[in-house]
C-alpha cells in the first residue's frame, strides 16, 4: 500500500475539514483544510519536478518545524523522493557526512542557513514557498507502492559514522496503522506536535499519525517550556506526543492550571529516552493522567507499546504493537527466559530495508530477518518488557542522541588532548548529559569547549571537561569508563 493512498482518505475524503494550524514566528496563526495541503503539495510537486528532482532522488531538508515541512513531505511521497532529515542543530561536520552520504539533490533550509551546505545546492524555503504559491495545483503523483523508500534518515551508529536508515513508505504506513489502532486515534483528536519534524518521534509518529487518522494538529516551531502550558491551554489538544525532558518540563506547571489541561486531554505518550518512574508518578498526580510510555528507533519506527486500555506499567514499555515481533536473546541468540536480560530483536513491516550505502552496517544488523537493537531488556512471565540499557554507550540528552566515540574522535584532534573519555552522567532534566574526560598537557577547557561547539550539535558539547592523568584500563586497553572519577554538575 502507498502512503498515498491513505493519506487520501484525509486529503481527499476529508477535504474541507480543518486540518492544522501553525503559528509563524511572529506568532500570526494560519490554518489549513486537508484540500489546502493537497493543493499546496501538488504546487511544490510541480516546483521541485521543474527544478529537476526526480523519483528517486534524495532531497535534504535542515528546517525548524513550519508548514513547508509537512509540504515538502507530501509532495515527497507523490513524486516518490527521498527526503532526508537533517537535524537543525548540527554543524558543519555532521552535516558533511549526511551531505557526502546521502548525496542529495539539494538541501532546502531557510536563508540564514544556505552558507552552511557547501557542495550541494542549497534551496531557500522561502523562494520555493514564494513558487509554490504561483504553480499549478493539480496532481502530479508518481506509482509507488509499499517498497518505495520515502526517508533516509541518519542515526550515529555505535562506530560515531551516523547511517542512513533506508525508510519506506510501508514501514510509514505499518507504524501509523499500528499506533492509529493501538492508541485510538480518531478524526476527533486534536495533536499538539512540539517535538522535531526532522526525527521519527516527530515526523514518523506525529505527521503519519495526523495524517491517517485526519485528526486536528497544531504546529509549533519548537518545544519552548516557557510557553508550552499556554499552548495547552489556547489549543486544548486531546494528543501530545513528546520526550521525558518535555514531561519533566511540565512538571513546573501550577496544579490548578495543570489539572485543567489534564482533564481536556486524552493521550500523552513518552518516548525516545527513558522515562523515570516518578516523573510519571509526578506527572499522574498533577495532570491526572498515566503517560503512556513506548518504545522505537530510526531504524524501526515504533515497536512495543503500554496498553491504552490496561496497565500502563512504570518503567515498561509495554507489549509488542500490532505487526511487530519480539524476541530477546542472550548473546549465542538463544532465547532467554523471562526475567533474563538479553538484546531485542525485532521483526516487522515497520523495520527499515537497511542502511544507504552500507552493505557491511546492514548485514550486521539484520539476521534472517530480524533486526538487532542494540538494546537489552527483559519480558515479565505476563509479557511486558522493560528496558534494561544499551550494548553500545549511546547517551541520549533531551531526546537526542549522542554517541560518546564521535566526541572522543573530535577532542582527540585538538591542541594538547592526547587521550578523551566521554560518559553520560544522569541529569534531571535532560536524562542525561555528556561529560569529557581529558589526558593531555596544558588543556585550555575553555577553547575546548569552544572548537567543539564549532563542529557539533550544542547538545553533543559536554557539561563539563575534566582532565585526569591518564584513562583507566583493562590489560587489554580497554577504558573502563565506569572507573572515572565522578563529577558534581550542580551548578
Ligand atoms: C533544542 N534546541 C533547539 C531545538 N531543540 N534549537 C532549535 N530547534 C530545536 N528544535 C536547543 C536549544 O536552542 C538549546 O540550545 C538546547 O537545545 C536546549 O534547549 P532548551 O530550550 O533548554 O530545551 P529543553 O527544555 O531542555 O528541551 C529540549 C527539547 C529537545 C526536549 C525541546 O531536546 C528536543 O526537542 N528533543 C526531542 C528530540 C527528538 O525528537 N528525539 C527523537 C529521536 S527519534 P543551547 O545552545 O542553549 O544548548 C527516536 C526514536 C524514538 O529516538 O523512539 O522516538
Ligand atoms: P534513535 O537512534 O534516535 O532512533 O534512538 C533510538 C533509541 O532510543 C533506542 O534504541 C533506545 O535505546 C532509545 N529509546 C527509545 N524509546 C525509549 C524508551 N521508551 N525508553 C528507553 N529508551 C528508549
Amino acid at each position: 500500500m502507498s502512503l498515498l493512498s491513505l493519506y487520501d482518505l484525509s486529503l481527499v475524503g476529508r477535504h474541507d475539514v480543518a486540518a492544522l494550524e501553525v503559528a509563524d514566528a511572529s506568532g500570526v496563526s494560519r490554518t489549513f483544510t486537508f484540500g489546502d495541503l493537497e493543493a499546496r503539495s501538488n504546487a511544490w510537486a510541480h516546483v521541485l519536478a521543474a527544478r529537476g528532482v526526480v523519483a528517486g532522488d534524495r532531497l535534504a531538508f535542515c528546517l525548524p518545524n513550519r508548514t513547508a515541512v509537512i509540504d515538502l513531505w507530501i509532495a515527497a511521497v507523490k513524486l516518490a523522493v527521498i527526503l532526508v532529515p537533517i537535524n537543525v542543530l548540527y554543524r558543519g561536520r555532521e552535516i558533511g557526512h549526511i551531505v557526502g552520504d546521502a548525496q542529495p539533490r539539494a538541501v532546502v533550509t531557510t536563508a540564514d542557513r544556505l552558507a552552511d551546505f557547501p557542495g550541494v545546492p542549497a534551496w531557500d524555503v522561502d523562494l520555493l514557498e514564494a513558487e509554490a504559491s504561483a504553480a499549478p495545483v493539480d496532481r502530479r503523483a508518481t506509482r509507488s507502492d509499499a517498497s518505495t523508500p520515502v526517508a533516509l534518515v541518519y542515526t550515529s551508529g555505535t562506530t560515531g559514522v551516523a547511517k542512513g536508515a533506508v525508510l519506506t513508505q510501508g514501514n510509514f504506513a505499518a507504524n501509523a496503522l499500528a499506533l492509529v489502532t493501538t492508541w485510538e486515534i480518531t478524526a476527533a483528536d486534536r495533536y499538539l506536535a512540539a517535538l522535531p519534524l526532522f526525527h521519527v518521534h516527530g515526523l514518523g509518529n506525529g505527521v503519519q499519525c495526523w495524517l491517517v487518522s485526519g485528526c486536528h494538529m497544531r504546529l509549533v516551531e519548537r518545544f519552548e517550556h516557557d510557553k508550552a502550558v499556554g499552548w495547552f491551554e489556547d489549543y486544548a489538544p486531546t494528543l501530545f506526543f513528546g520526550v521525558p525532558t518535555m514531561y519533566v518540563r511540565l512538571l513546573e506547571t501550577p496544579p490548578d492550571r495543570a489539572g485543567a489541561i489534564g482533564a481536556r486531554m486524552r493521550l500523552f505518550v513518552s518516548g525516545s529516552a527513558p522515562l523515570p518512574a516518578q516523573v510519571l508518578e509526578a506527572f499522574a498526580e498533577r495532570f491526572g493522567h498515566v503517560i503512556l510510555e513506548r518504545y522505537g528507533m530510526t531504524e524501526t519506527l515504533m515497536n512495543v507499546s503500554n496498553p491504552l486500555v490496561g496497565e500502563r506499567r512504570a518503567g515498561t514499555v509495554g507489549l509488542p504493537l500490532p505487526m511487530t515481533a519480539v524476541r530477546i536473546l542472550d548473546e549465542s541468540g538463544t532465547a532467554v527466559a523471562d526475567g533474563e536480560t538479553g538484546e531485542l530483536w525485532v521483526r516487522g513491516p515497520n523495520v527499515c530495508d537497511g542502511y544507504w550505502n552500507r552493505p557491511d552496517a546492514t548485514a550486521a544488523a539484520f539476521v534472517e530477518g530480524w533486526f538487532r537493537t542494540g538494546d537489552l531488556g527483559t519480558r515479565a512471565p505476563d509479557g511486558y518488557i522493560t528496558l534494561q540499557g544499551r550494548r553500545s554507550d549511546l547517551i541520549i540528552a533531551g531526546g537526542f542522541n549522542i554517541y560518546p566515540r564521535e566526541i572522543e574522535e573530535v577532542l582527540t584532534t585538538l591542541p594538547g588532548v592526547r587521550e578523551a573519555a566521554v560518559v553520560g552522567v544522569a541529569d534531571p532534566v535532560r536524562g542525561e548529559v555528556p561529560v569529557a574526560y581529558l589526558v593531555g598537557d596544558g588543556i585550555d577547557a575553555a577553547a575546548v569547549e569552544a572548537a567543539l561547539r564549532d563542529q557539533l550539535a550544542s547538545f553533543k558539547v559536554p557539561r563539563a571537561f575534566v582532565c585526569v592523568d591518564a584513562l583507566p584500563r583493562t590489560a587489554l586497553g580497554k577504558v573502563q569508563k565506569h572507573l572515572l572519577p565522578a563529577v558534581d554538575l550542580r551548578r
